[in-house]
């Protein structure tokens, strides 16, 4: 009534008779309009500041706990004793008896202190095809000397289509690097799945006779914390910063049975992120000619999996189980924001810029 009493004065002035008679506007198009702003701003709210809240919440779903943590201490051969109870809100070790690493369950300075004993040569290898190399590569070799394999020997081999780009940066004592020319592929899927290929002929030659123990990064990141020998095992495998509390039948494995990297339902004990693995030579070996051959077979076939070299990585190890898992602290993306149980990440994630660094 208010309304059209404002109306009235405002536009009908000679004609405010017949306005007592109007009818009002209707109260429901009224409330229509205010829930519709509600919805806006809320939308609005959640795109800009909400959904990193709204991933937190799998923080909630449990990891399952650690049976080992009851019983005798696990001895790891670089860390000694770890301390899996050292952290119960997580889980810190595998149904194959292999410990998750988290912050708190080792001591570095035991891990050092081995690793010096067996006076172990440690390679790093990183592929940096295309605009990846100047994107990316300066930062990655410039923080892996802060924090990569302080105090041990360590041997970095570049992979690139352009040598000569390369930074040469000046290297603590006892650290070298090597580049490696490759053919750049075409498209960047064939090239993150040929380094299986390249890596395992890289194992079979200079790289293979220099490092004791291998770990294979993408190049589009960057360390930010101690990444040492108490990540070195035979075989070693990263949890997916984004999928580690996933339950297990919604991680995207490869699920076309005609793939060699395919996983049946029911398959799988974790996703495995392929930006970070390691190990022996010999266990590198057989899990880069897994992969190439995996690879190979369903590019026979006319397919590809779906993510690619990870497809196959996930594969290989649940067929052959890695002999320790580094937890997402070791490979972290700022992105998905903080979270109490990521202590101290390692290795973080830069800033996916596919449209900037992809043909
Ligand atoms: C994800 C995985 C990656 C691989 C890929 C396969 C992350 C952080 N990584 O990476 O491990 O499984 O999916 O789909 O989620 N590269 C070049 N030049 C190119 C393309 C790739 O040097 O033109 C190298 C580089 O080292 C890069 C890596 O291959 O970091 C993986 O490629 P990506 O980072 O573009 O793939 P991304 O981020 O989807």
């Amino acid at each position: 009534m208010r309304v059209c009493r404002y109306l009235c004065v405002r536009k009908c002035k000679q004609k405010c008779k017949s306005c007592a008679a109007a009818p009002p506007v209707p109260r429901a198009w009224k409330r229509i309009f205010w829930w519709l702003i509600l919805l806006a701003v809320s939308f609005s709210g959640l795109l800009l500041y909400g959904l990193p809240a709204v991933r937190h919440l799998e923080t909630f779903l449990p990891m399952g706990t650690c049976p080992l943590a009851r019983m005798p201490p696990l001895r790891d051969n670089f860390t000694g004793l770890l301390h899996l109870w050292a952290r119960p809100e997580v889980l810190t070790c595998t149904s194959w008896g292999a410990p998750i690493i988290w912050d708190g369950t080792f001591d570095p300075d035991v891990a050092q202190q081995e690793a010096i004993q067996q006076n172990l040569t440690i390679g790093l290898t990183v592929f940096a095809v295309g605009r990846y190399l100047e994107k990316y590569l300066a930062r990655f070799l410039e923080t892996a000397e802060q924090h990569f394999m302080v105090g041990q020997r360590v041997v970095y081999y570049v992979f690139t289509e352009r040598p000569a780009a390369v930074p040469r940066l000046p290297l603590g004592p006892g650290r070298r690097l090597r580049v490696e020319r490759v053919l750049r592929e075409r498209r960047w899927q064939d090239v993150s799945m040929e380094r299986m290929r390249t890596l395992h002929a890289a194992l079979g030659g200079r790289l293979g006779r220099e490092a004791h123990f291998v770990f294979c990064m993408d190049v589009d990141q960057y360390f930010s914390g101690a990444f040492g020998p108490e990540t070195l095992a035979d075989s070693v495998a990263q949890l997916h910063a984004w999928r580690y509390h996933w339950p297990r039948r919604l991680l995207p494995y490869e699920s076309d049975p005609r793939s060699a990297a395919a996983l049946a339902p029911g398959e799988g004990d974790f996703y495995y992120h392929a930006a970070l693995f390691g190990g022996s030579v010999a266990a590198l070996r057989r899990l880069t000619a897994h992969c190439a051959r995996g690879q190979q077979q369903d590019r026979a076939r006319g397919l590809e999996a779906r993510w690619h070299d990870e497809s196959h990585l996930n594969k290989y190890f649940w067929l052959h189980k890695p002999a320790k898992v580094l937890s997402p602290e070791f490979c972290w993306c700022p992105e998905i924001g903080r979270r109490a149980e990521i202590r101290r990440p390692r290795l973080l994630w830069a800033p996916k810029e596919y449209t900037l660094v992809r043909d």
